[in-house]
Parts: C-alpha cells; structure tokens; sequence
C-alpha cells in the first residue's frame, strides 16, 4: 500500500474524524501539521494540493484526496479487507443509508455549529495578538468569502455574534435528533461502531472540551454513547499527540468562564428548537 500522508490541525473536527478512523483502522500514517490561525493552509505549497485551503487533505503515494467525508470512505475502498482492524463501513444497505446520513449532518450542519464557539473565544484570542493589518491579510487571503464574512463578525463581537445562536440552534435540534437515533441502536448507524459515529463525535468533542456540559446533562444515551467513543483507544490516539497539556489547560480556564453561559444559551435553544422539516 502506497504512504498516507494527513494535512491536518489538532483542532479541526474535519481533521479529527480522519485521525480517528485511520487510528480505528489500525493503518500506518504520517502527518503535517498546519496553524489555520495563522493560515498555513492558504500557503501556495498546500493550495497546489488542496485549492481550496481547507484541511484535511490526504495524499496517497503522492495523489491527493480532499473532503473529510469523502477521505473516510476512500480508506474503506482504497486500504485492503485484511488490512487493520474492521471495515467501518456497514454490508447492510439500510445501515450503510443510516450512516451517510449522519456523515451528511456532520458536514453540513454540525460543521457551522462547531467551529465559530472556539473561534469565537480562543481563536479570537489568538487573533487579538495581531495586529489590524495581520488581520485583514489572513481574511483577505481566505477564498470563501463567506467563511471570512463569519470570522470578522466572530472576531469583533465574540459570543455575541449571531453565528452563535445559530450554531446553538443547530446544535439544539442535532442533540435530540441523536439522543432518539441512540435510543434504537448502541452505535449511530446500528449494532456496531462505523464512520457515522466518528464523524459525529469528531464535533462533540468540541462540546465536551468548550464544557457546554448541559449537552450530556440533558441527553443521557448521547452521553453513554460518548463515553463509549471515548473508550476507544483511537480516541485519545488521535487527540493526545496534538494536544500538550498547557494547551489542555489554557483551553479548560477559557472553557470554565464560558461553558455555562453557553450551556444556557444552548438549553434555550432546545426549548426553542423546531424539528428539522
Ligand atoms: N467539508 C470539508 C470542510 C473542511 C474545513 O472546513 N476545514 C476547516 C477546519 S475544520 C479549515 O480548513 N479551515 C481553514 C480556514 O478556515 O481558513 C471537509 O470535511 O474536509
């Protein structure tokens, strides 16, 4: 089998699901940090394999392979039966269904929900260490001018921007919509663990270490469901290089003085929250 060589950040949930599940997989990896704070990832080196700026990328012998979800189930094809631990992939037609659906929530919804709550505090940290210059380059220099539209409002207003109460309002209706999956199967997609709930979990991950703790509080399968995902050694295989404890630290202090705010705003938001239609 040709080399796997991951670009990817320690906190990217994108990232994240791909490192978990080549560590589910038990497959031999190389990786390549890059700081999205300090926008390594529009260096013109990284857009001639990934044009559109955006980690993970993963390169195969050499070929690129982008889209977190798509690299997932690459793996599934690309690495061979009797390599590494299990297919994370379901035979059965209907849970394979049910799995790409929650592939989808965690692209499409979960995505925004999770990235403007640790921008919004500790990116926007990072980011009052620039200078107004240094500032406007890195948005200038973002090519989806949507996502640098929601970094500026993140930047200048906090939690107080409205990205956030939409990212808690996705967050709200996705919690229930987990807690009643939870309630027919032990995994997301069925009886056994697959990439559904490593994509998933990649973005609550970010709920348990911003201590948004009325979110397990209020959905007990989803906090048992966790706490099995969390029992896997991939888990913390995929986290624990990338995370020095003074980071681990620094993070818990700023995550202390804002999780139970947030943690109400997000118990509003359920009370608040329509069912997707
Ligand atoms: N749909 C893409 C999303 C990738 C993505 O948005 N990655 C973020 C980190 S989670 C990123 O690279 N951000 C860089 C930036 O905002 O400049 C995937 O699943 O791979």
């Amino acid at each position: 089998m040709d080399s796997l060589v991951l670009y990817h950040s320690a906190f990217s949930p994108s990232a994240l699901k791909v490192r978990f599940v080549l560590e589910e997989r038990g497959l031999a990896w190389e990786g390549r940090l890059l700081d999205l704070m300090a926008k390594q990832n529009l260096q013109p080196e990284y857009l001639a394999i990934n044009p559109r700026g955006l980690v993970p990328t993963l390169v195969v012998g050499g070929r690129a392979v982008i889209e977190s979800a798509v690299i997932c189930e690459f793996l599934e094809d690309y690495v061979d039966a009797e390599v590494g631990a299990p297919s994370l992939r379901p035979s059965d037609p209907f849970a394979c269904a049910r799995m790409r659906v929650w592939m989808k929530v965690a692209d499409e919804d979960l995505h925004w929900a999770t990235g403007p709550i640790p921008f919004a505090t500790l990116g926007r940290l990072q980011w009052l260490g620039l200078s107004e210059a240094q500032r406007e380059e890195l948005l200038a220099a973002t090519p989806d001018r949507a996502r640098a539209a929601a970094q500026r409002s993140l930047f200048e207003r906090g939690l107080e921007a409205p990205e956030i109460d939409v990212a808690l309002a996705t967050w709200a209706r996705t919690l229930s919509e987990l807690e009643a999956a939870l309630t027919e199967h032990e995994w997301l997609a069925g009886a056994a663990i697959s990439l559904a709930d490593f994509s998933v979990a990649a973005h609550v991950y970010m709920l348990d270490y911003m201590q948004l703790n009325w979110a397990f509080e209020a959905h007990p399968r989803l906090r048992r469901w966790y706490e099995r995902v969390k029992q896997r050694p991939a888990f913390a295989r995929s986290l624990d290089p990338y995370l020095p404890a003074p980071v681990l630290d620094f993070i818990a202090a700023q995550a202390a003085a804002v999780g139970p705010g947030l943690s109400e705003r997000l118990a509003a938001a359920s009370l608040a929250a329509q069912p997707r239609g």
